[in-house]
């Protein structure tokens, strides 16, 4: 019994501060990959130190961003009395607590559901011969926000398995488990392609929640704008070759390009809601000068945005070279799955920002279009999902299809965060409460499954999980030659598929 409390302990411990915090999961990740690799202490210490401190100066880049703008879009409800649902993470968490809470449920059991899950995470990427899995989640906060999302949804969609008690039941844990451990393994397998052509094989995939948007956003780009897998001859023009005359070359650089932008972005805003409403919020005193305010903020976005590429400058080598330790010696051709900002340090730096704001375009049109339909839920973006889904997609969209594709992918992206949010916050009871998660995937993919489980039942989660499952399959069935060469050896896959790198002519 002892021996079972001491584990316990450390278990609790390890999902506390390891497994639920990015940071120490890629600083564990780093030190166990350079302990497998045999090198030296002070090497190791050094590494992993580098690796944490790399992924704490990205959390204060994402962390400033979202502390920064969040209030912002958000005050645009209060602004106007608006009973809207918010689509952010941070919202869609309190809505499910408070959804839970209304219907005498309670859900202490996330260190559990982490624990099952990321078990089944690291089983299908062992057994990746047969399961075709390539990468392992790490990205603690994210799967903490869908697995409340994924509870919600699932009690709505099979009522029969939630029990009369104020717990969740064991019969729904492992149903639960069983699907996000798979949506992470699947998903974050998805975006494996997408981030080794962006990176140049840095090795890395994204564990976050717009997986299948990236995915479906790389696709599309390369087939409507792109060389359509190299069988259309065509010249792509991506953000960063754009040739801008006179004034506008000063676009070039990123971060006059962003504070340009954003000034004029969140200025609207900003006097669309009025200096009034944030001198009650306590946001800025009675005799500051507003314009001058808006201005301030809007240039602390470029320096957020720094302070983020920084962060992924200093962790992302020695996570990734680390990481072939655990590659050789327990999940052979794995990669890590981290935080979608880690992108964001390759590819076109103002891909970021056109991406972001083709987005928020596309979500204000399918906001005023719920407005004048007359729809019952009515949504507010969310700074998290209209800024990270959209940098993201932006840029794989750029990689493959150039500006058009930066520009038009994200915008249906928008939309279908918004018009999607709608349909299943609303259905589902969610909107409510006030909130949905409403990132790309918790729009589309998660709905869909809703709809198949809602209507067919436990036969809807064995549909459900086969749909999963059979993803990485397929995906493998296209390239079986390059499918895990590529996480293996970029160089080599390179070759065998022709592709040229950033440094050759
Ligand atoms: C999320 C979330 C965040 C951000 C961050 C992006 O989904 O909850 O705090 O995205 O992970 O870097």
């Amino acid at each position: 019994m002892a021996v079972l409390d001491i584990l316990k302990s450390i278990w609790d411990f390890f999902a506390t501060y390891v497994l639920q915090k990015a940071p120490y999961m890629v600083g564990f990740l780093t030190l166990l990959g350079y302990t497998l690799m045999g090198k030296k202490w002070y090497d190791t210490l050094g590494g992993t130190l580098k690796a944490i401190i790399g992924m704490l100066i990205l959390n204060a880049g994402s962390g400033g961003l979202t502390s920064t703008f969040r209030p912002i879009l958000a005050g645009l409800k209060d602004r106007f009395n608006l009973s809207a649902c918010v689509i952010d993470p941070y919202y869609g968490q309190n809505a499910v607590q408070e959804a839970m809470e209304s219907i005498g449920k309670t859900f202490a059991d996330t260190m559990m559901l982490l624990l099952i899950a990321f078990i089944i995470n690291i089983l299908l990427v062992r057994f990746n011969k047969i399961t075709k899995c390539r990468a392992l989640f790490t990205t603690g906060h994210v799967q903490v926000q869908q697995a409340a999302t994924a509870i919600w949804l699932l009690i709505f969609a099979l009522p029969m398995l939630a029990g009369d008690g104020a717990s969740v039941p064991i019969p729904m844990m492992i149903v639960m488990s069983i699907l996000l451990g798979a949506y992470w393994a699947v998903g974050s397998n998805l975006t494996i392609k997408p981030m080794q052509e962006l990176s140049d094989g840095a090795g890395f995939a994204i564990a976050h929640q717009q997986m299948f948007g990236i995915r479906l956003g790389y696709f599309l780009s390369d087939k409507l704008f792109g060389t359509n897998g190299g069988k259309r001859k065509k010249e792509i023009k991506k953000v960063g070759e754009l040739e801008m005359p006179g004034f506008f070359s000063i676009f070039n650089e990123n971060m006059v390009c962003t504070a340009i932008l954003m000034t004029a972005f969140f200025g609207a805003i900003l006097a669309i809601i009025g200096k009034p409403y944030f001198v009650g919020t306590g946001e800025i005193g009675e005799n500051m000068n507003f314009v001058w305010w808006c201005f301030d903020k809007s240039l602390n976005f470029a320096v957020y945005l720094a302070i983020l590429q920084l962060g992924v400058r200093t962790f992302v080598t020695e996570l990734t070279a680390s990481f072939q330790g655990i590659a050789d010696k327990l999940l052979p051709s794995s990669v890590p799955g981290v935080d979608c900002a880690v992108c964001y340090g390759f590819g076109d730096a103002n891909a970021v920002t056109f991406g972001f704001l083709a987005g928020l375009v596309g979500q204000l049109v399918a906001i005023i279009a719920l407005i004048v339909m007359g729809s019952p839920t009515i949504i507010i973006c969310g700074f998290v999902p209209v800024f990270f889904d959209n940098a993201t997609i932006g840029l794989v969209a750029n990689e493959k299809g150039g500006l058009k594709a930066c520009l038009t992918i994200p915008f249906f992206v928008g939309l279908c965060q918004v018009f999607g949010s709608a349909l299943i916050a609303g259905w589902c009871g969610l909107a409510a409460h006030g909130g949905y998660l409403g990132m790309f995937d918790w729009a589309t993919v998660w709905p869909v499954f809703t709809v198949i489980m809602k209507y067919l039942g436990y036969i809807g989660v064995a549909i459900v999980a086969v749909i999963l499952l059979a993803i990485p399959q397929i995906e493998y069935r296209m390239d079986p030659k390059g499918y895990f060469l590529i996480t293996e050896d970029y160089e080599a896959y390179k070759q065998y598929k022709g592709i040229k790198g950033p440094y050759d002519d």
